[in-house]
């Protein structure tokens, strides 16, 4: 690690608060460009502590970055993760509102719920298909601290990859008889499809998402608990939306679910 312990609680407080008062701030490799992987992933663990600090509750993972729509909309070339709270949570069909949040776009993604803990190194999609309960559509709302949205890898993962809000669907579908790589994915603005794509957008199939999860969190000694929710990554490009937008999902199979924005 290349940044001490007082920089990492500093470049937390300054992400945290653009998050809670909804303002941008300019990326944070511009002012530590020696910072490291460990780094950015240790700012993030720390916005963590502070929000579980004030009684927040973790609700779930997140894989983002997964799909090359999103890669290449970035600038980036490899995934990222993060974690999501219970104040991100969003009921279907539930309200958001925008003046909570500072340039929100949208994105259609395969839900995982799991009934077994997995564990990397050398997690695959097989050990996560057996690992996994069932699988659910949701809109992910993605929030960039960064200005215009223009970050690099590290200031993303420092920033939790711009979590902010979500809503899952209803439906629980378990995998038997589903492959996850051609289900159809159709999400909606105001009644017109704004996104389309399949499954196999996200890394080949959205499971080899979770399996990088579960390697990932090997590397550093953790491991995916049974019964984590888990969003899988944006299969499209992610959407802008505004005060008065109503976005709706659905893929094939696992049903649909809807925001509004007020
Ligand atoms: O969930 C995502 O794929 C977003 C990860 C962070 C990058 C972004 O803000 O677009
Ligand atoms: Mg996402």
């Amino acid at each position: 690690m290349k940044l001490n312990q007082n920089t990492i609680a500093g470049l937390a407080e300054l992400l945290e608060t653009a998050e809670l008062q909804a303002h941008d701030v300019v990326k944070i490799t511009d002012a530590h460009p020696e910072m490291d992987w460990d780094d950015a992933y240790a700012i993030q663990a720390e916005i963590l502590r502070r929000k579980l600090a004030r009684g927040n509750r973790v609700v779930g993972l997140k894989c983002g970055l997964t799909s090359r729509a999103k890669m290449k909309q970035m600038g980036v070339d490899t995934p990222c993760f993060g974690f999501l709270v219970d104040t991100f949570t969003v009921a279907d069909g539930g309200e958001v509102k925008i003046k909570e949040l500072i340039h929100p776009k949208v994105e259609p993604e395969i839900v995982f719920v799991l009934k077994q803990a997995l564990r990397g190194p050398g997690c695959h999609v097989g050990a996560v298909l057996a690992a996994t309960d069932f699988v659910m559509p949701g809109i992910e709302v993605i929030d960039s601290r960064y200005r215009d949205f223009k970050f690099d890898l590290k200031s993303v993962i420092a920033d939790n990859c711009s979590s902010s809000r979500y809503a899952l669907g209803g439906m629980a579908v378990p995998l038997a008889g589903l492959d996850l790589r051609t289900l159809g994915v159709v999400m909606e603005k105001n009644g017109q499809p704004v996104a389309i794509g399949a499954g196999a957008a996200v890394l080949g199939h959205p499971a080899a998402a979770i399996a990088m999860l579960a390697n990932h969190l090997g590397a550093r000694d953790q491991e995916i608990p049974a019964g984590t929710m888990i969003l899988s990554g944006g299969v499209t490009e992610a959407v802008a939306v505004a005060a008065g937008d109503h976005v709706s999902l659905r893929i094939q199979s696992l049903g649909g679910v809807s925001l509004k924005f007020i």
